[in-house]
């Protein structure tokens, strides 16, 4: 993306989280840092080393001593001159450095302004810009390699790959477009077809690996549900590997939805215990039940648990998300046989409970395939989903050059938005607002 021609101001930003360290970091961007560095450090340090200084304000009133680090452009995070102080990471500190910032002419950082400078001055693609906030906020570490992985650009070769081949195919058909139809022959007809089946298993494959990575970064909603007393608080312990819920042998222990975050193979998983299922119940066993519902309505996958042995069955109609059935306390029933599809388990001896773990894997989406998966947002999958939409609507129009060059077009630029070749200044901001400041 070429950097847009507005002179910039120069911004400042602490960088560090919030509380007390042991180092705080404030950071400065912009064609004034040199000139901050001087008013702050009474003078330029040497650029990219990291140097010792006193750091006073604009009345020579010392705040703290530390390092700065000098980075001239355009080699600097953002591209723009960067000046880093490094202090000590207390809120007071942190606090009087930045206002000293500013009292030298810089302004308070947007949320993801740096980064957005990053990309506007071309340091950085959309999608490596998104990989830097999805690093920081890595629920696990399967996410959190994920995210490095798109941040080292393996995600963006991978589109801007599908785009060549797309280009290479517009350039043969829009080649074919001076001749009349009826001159073209059959092998021209047939290259076509090929190189876009081609590009079509390609898409297909990054759209596979996206999809797979974007579980990654969303968190399933993993619900378990059943009437009281089967062991879905014991459950959610066991899957939780803690004594998170309360257990007891008294129906209807759980009043409220419990929300627990766990990982299964890295795969972030948001475990929820319910209120169990009955006619029966107290005031508070009922509001309890409402939230169950409230739950099944937000669930990706409902665990259905019920007891090996027992007929009891859940009446309420449950939403119809992706479901998976589980006969827990099978150690009471040793010769219980789980129906087909369902799985027999125990809380209490761990039985059942790798399969369970699987199946919840499965039923979300995820296959171990050993390929390296893509940490993509619903907006990449969203711009794949599109290019796919285009390719095959392109396939139909075989008959018509035009067309399928209009289609081949469509698909390039809905691939474009992913790393920010085509994208509105409203999509911009809609990404880096979501920035913490500082980023
Ligand atoms: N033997 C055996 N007992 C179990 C097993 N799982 C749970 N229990 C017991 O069954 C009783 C109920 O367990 P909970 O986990 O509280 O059941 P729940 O479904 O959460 O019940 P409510 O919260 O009342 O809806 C407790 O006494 C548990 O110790 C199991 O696999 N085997
Ligand atoms: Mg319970």
């Amino acid at each position: 993306m070429p950097s847009d021609e507005v002179v910039r101001d120069t911004i400042a930003a602490i960088a560090t989280p919030p509380g007390r360290g042991g180092i705080g970091i404030v950071r400065i961007s912009g064609p004034g840092a040199g000139r901050i560095a001087r008013a702050l450090l009474g003078r330029l340090p040497a650029p990219r080393l990291a140097e010792f200084a006193r750091f006073a304000d604009a009345r020579g009133e010392p705040i703290d001593e530390g390092l700065a680090l000098y980075f001239p452009a355009p080699a600097s995070y953002t591209g723009e001159e960067v000046l880093e102080l490094h202090g000590h990471g207390g809120p007071v500190v942190m606090s009087t450095l930045l206002a000293a910032c500013l009292d030298a002419g810089a302004r308070l950082a947007e949320p993801g302004e740096f980064t957005r400078r990053a990309f506007l001055e071309g340091r950085l693609d959309l999608a490596q810009a998104e990989a830097v906030a999805d690093l920081i906020d890595a629920a696990s570490r399967e996410a959190a390699r994920s995210a490095l992985r798109s941040l080292t650009g393996e995600f963006s070769a991978a589109i801007e790959a599908l785009q060549r081949k797309m280009v290479e195919l517009r350039a043969l058909t829009e080649a074919q477009l001076d001749f009349p139809e009826e001159e073209l022959d059959d092998v021209d007809r047939h290259d076509t077809a090929e190189r876009l089946r081609a590009v079509r298993a390609a898409l297909d494959e990054v759209l596979a690996r996206s999809r797979q990575g974007s579980l990654l970064r969303s968190g399933v909603h993993v619900v378990l549900v059943g009437r009281p007393n089967v062991g879905k608080s014991s459950l959610l312990n066991r899957l939780a590997g803690e004594e998170r819920a309360i257990v007891t042998p008294i129906p209807g222990t759980t009043r409220d939805a419990l929300r627990e975050p766990i990982h299964i193979e890295g795969v972030p998983l948001v475990l929820v215990d319910t209120a169990g299922l009955r006619e029966s119940g107290d005031e508070i066993e009922r509001l309890g039940m409402a939230r169950t519902q409230q739950e099944l309505g937000r669930a990706d996958i409902v665990i259905m648990v019920y007891e090996a042995g027992s007929h009891e069955r859940i009446s309420e109609p449950i939403a119809q998300s992706a479901r998976i059935e589980v006969y827990n306390k099978v150690d009471l029933q040793p010769r219980f046989r789980a129906p087909a599809g369902a799985l027999a388990v125990s809380a209490k001896t761990g039985q059942g409970l790798a399969e369970l773990r699987q199946a919840i894997l499965r039923t979300a989406g995820w296959s171990a395939t050993g390929e390296s998966v893509f940490l993509a947002r619903e907006r990449h999958l969203r711009a794949l989903a599109t290019a796919s939409a285009h390719l095959s609507r392109a396939a139909e129009q075989q008959a018509s050059w035009e067309l399928f060059a209009e289609e081949l077009r469509l698909a390039h630029n809905a691939l474009g938005t992913i790393t920010g070749e085509f994208t509105s200044d409203d999509l911009l901001g809609e990404i880096f607002s979501r920035f913490c400041i500082g980023k």
